[in-house]
């Protein structure tokens, strides 16, 4: 997992060095934020500014004409539980422009307008349910064999290959939506230079060489997220003012920078996040910014490499990123085997980001230290650490819609 020429991975917490994290409250300037008012107008956009700088770069202003085109819906999907619609989003009006597909359960048994859950998915649609019906992705993607993706391509076996990280039935049961979209729909997840995905969309009076601030394909995909919620926002039966986005992993990284751009999220999980989503940067233990972009050198900014072996350099700590989304409701998940990630990391991200949300009269992450595992926290900034390694499992889902209940549903 780790790079020769990077130094050794620290899994110890006596190796973790001292730092001082910026302060959420603080302005560059010094000026010390005081009102929900300031920090609206104020500190948040600046905290945006200093990630779009430094480390995810940033995400172009416009959207071009989009497209939804219903390519199919059956109201008696998963034997008459769910609706289904698969929707084609069209971006210009270039014949080769690109798409996304979107795929989308509703349960039959809901209100007039039905929250929705909304994540991008490693493999392909196909790959959350084992229902026939889904459309196989096309697209490139990363080989795994284990996930029946060979030679780049998905495979009839890959259908369902993901289902226990998705938890269909029981999100539909629970009176949730749920959407995702393949990441590559947006982005696909190589070093290509940025020729493909959504950022050809951008890049048509460009130069050559990328300017050291432009989107990555985080910026990508979160950019992705915010467009199912454009869709959403056409869709009579989604009740477009009650979706969560939530992410796994570098998904989860995706997750928490869009919901942090786009405050129409009503709810944002991160689920596992590790290095530039929930953990502390300065922390250094598990995954480094110098090991992440090392192995991942187009996920994030160019500027971002300038802090590999520097975290104490970065005018941000990913705390901010979590308060950014402050007031609304944030959830982190952690699993106390995916130390690469680092659970602890994770958890004081979410604790840290705590000022922000007390600024609106509310307690932020109510905990003082980390929680044992499964002992979920439901305050405003909700945490658990589960058993067990890197992944998505029905714990984290029941909790993510334990957490749903309580701040979209007044539970
Ligand atoms: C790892 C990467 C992590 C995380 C993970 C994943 O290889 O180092 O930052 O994103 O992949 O997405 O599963």
């Amino acid at each position: 997992m780790t790079d020769q020429s990077l130094p050794e991975v620290i899994y110890d917490e006596a190796r973790v060095p001292a730092y001082t994290l910026p302060d959420v409250l603080m302005c560059q300037d010094g000026t010390r934020i005081a009102t929900p008012d300031q920090w609206r107008h104020t500190r948040q956009p600046e905290i945006m500014a200093l990630f779009a700088e430094h480390v995810y770069g940033r995400t172009p202003a416009g959207v071009p004409p989009m497209r939804f085109e219903i390519q199919s819906r059956d109201t008696a999907a998963l034997g008459g539980a769910a609706t289904r619609e698969q929707v084609a989003i069209f971006f210009g009006d270039a014949p080769d422009a690109p798409h996304a597909d979107l795929l989308l359960y509703l349960p039959n048994q809901r209100p007039a307008l039905v929250p929705v859950f909304v994540g991008l998915n490693f493999s392909g649609n196909h790959t959350i349910h084992a229902d026939p019906d889904i459309r196989i992705s096309t697209q490139w993607m990363r080989n795994d064999p284990s996930m029946g993706i060979l030679d780049n391509r998905a495979t009839e076996a890959s259908r369902g290959a993901a289902a226990s990280r998705w938890q269909v039935e029981r999100v539909l049961a629970r009176g949730y939506g749920l959407a995702t979209i393949y990441c590559g729909d947006f982005d696909p997840d190589f070093d290509d230079g940025f020729e493909n995905g959504v950022h050809q969309l951008f890049n048509k009076n460009s130069q050559t060489k990328r300017a050291p601030d432009a989107w990555g394909t985080i910026g990508a995909w979160a950019w992705g997220l915010s467009r199912a919620l454009d869709y959403f926002e056409t869709h009579e039966s989604i009740d477009h003012a009650r979706v969560a986005v939530m992410g796994h992993s570098r998904l989860g990284k995706a997750a928490l920078w869009a919901g942090a751009q786009d405050q129409r999220f009503a709810l944002v999980i991160s689920n596992d996040s590790g290095c530039g989503g929930a953990a502390i940067s300065r922390r250094c233990f598990g995954e480094t910014v110098a090991e992440i972009n090392t192995r991942f050198p187009h996920w994030f900014c160019e500027n971002f490499k300038q802090y590999n072996g520097r975290e104490n350099d970065l005018p941000v700590d990913q705390h901010m990123l979590i308060a950014a989304i402050a007031p609304r409701p944030v959830y982190v998940a952690s699993a106390a085997e995916d130390l690469w990630a680092d659970p602890r990391g994770e958890f004081l991200g979410a604790k840290h980001a705590s000022p922000a949300y007390q600024l609106f009269g509310g307690e932020g992450l109510a905990a003082g230290d980390m929680p044992g595992v499964e002992q979920p926290i439901m305050s405003r900034i909700g945490y658990h650490l589960r058993p067990g390694g890197h992944d998505v499992t029905a714990y984290d889902w029941e909790r993510f819609l334990d957490f749903a209940d309580v701040h979209m549903r007044g539970a």
